[in-house]
């Protein structure tokens, strides 16, 4: 089954914006498989983020992400990544869609309130890296035959 890994990072958790983000995935019809609120180790940011070593923003976002805490989240479903991009809309708000996240709660690249998975791969590799197999639940809903055909 896919996973992606969301955190709602230290700016929608100052914000207060969990309970919306949150919302707005739950009501997508995704299932939530496993959650963890952490101070986040520089170690595990620059492995989250080795991708843009070497990049200009690249100090600043481990700065951010390890500023404030955030919540991991773990999402489970058929499609489940490109269904949480399309919700979390386009990396800077201002290209972002009405409606997604991004768009509706933010206004700049740097403070883009979540990171959600690009790729299955990705998903799995990321799920791996912040948490534990035993954290992973699983659980049958009941409201899934109303979900997928
Ligand atoms: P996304 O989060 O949409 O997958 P990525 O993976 O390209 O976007 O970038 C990861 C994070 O790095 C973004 N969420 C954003 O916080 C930050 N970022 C990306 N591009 C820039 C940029 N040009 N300037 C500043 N920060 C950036």
């Amino acid at each position: 089954m896919e996973r992606s890994l969301v955190l709602i990072k230290p700016d929608g958790v100052q914000r207060g914006l969990m309970g919306d983000i949150i919302r707005r995935l739950e009501q997508r019809g995704l299932k939530l498989v496993a959650a963890k609120f952490l101070l986040v180790p520089r170690e595990l940011a620059e492995k989250h983020y080795a991708i843009h070593k070497g990049k200009a923003f690249y100090n600043d976002l481990l700065d951010r992400i390890t500023s404030a805490p955030v919540l991991a989240l773990v999402w489970e479903g058929a499609q489940v990544v490109s269904s949480i991009r399309q919700t979390v809309g386009s990396t800077n708000p201002a290209n972002a869609e009405p409606g997604t996240i991004r768009h509706d709660l933010g206004l700049s690249t740097e403070y883009n309130l979540v990171h959600a998975s690009d790729s299955p791969e990705n998903g799995e590799f990321e799920v791996a890296l912040w948490f534990s197999p035993a954290d992973l639940v699983s659980w049958k809903r009941d409201t899934d035959r109303w979900i997928y055909p």
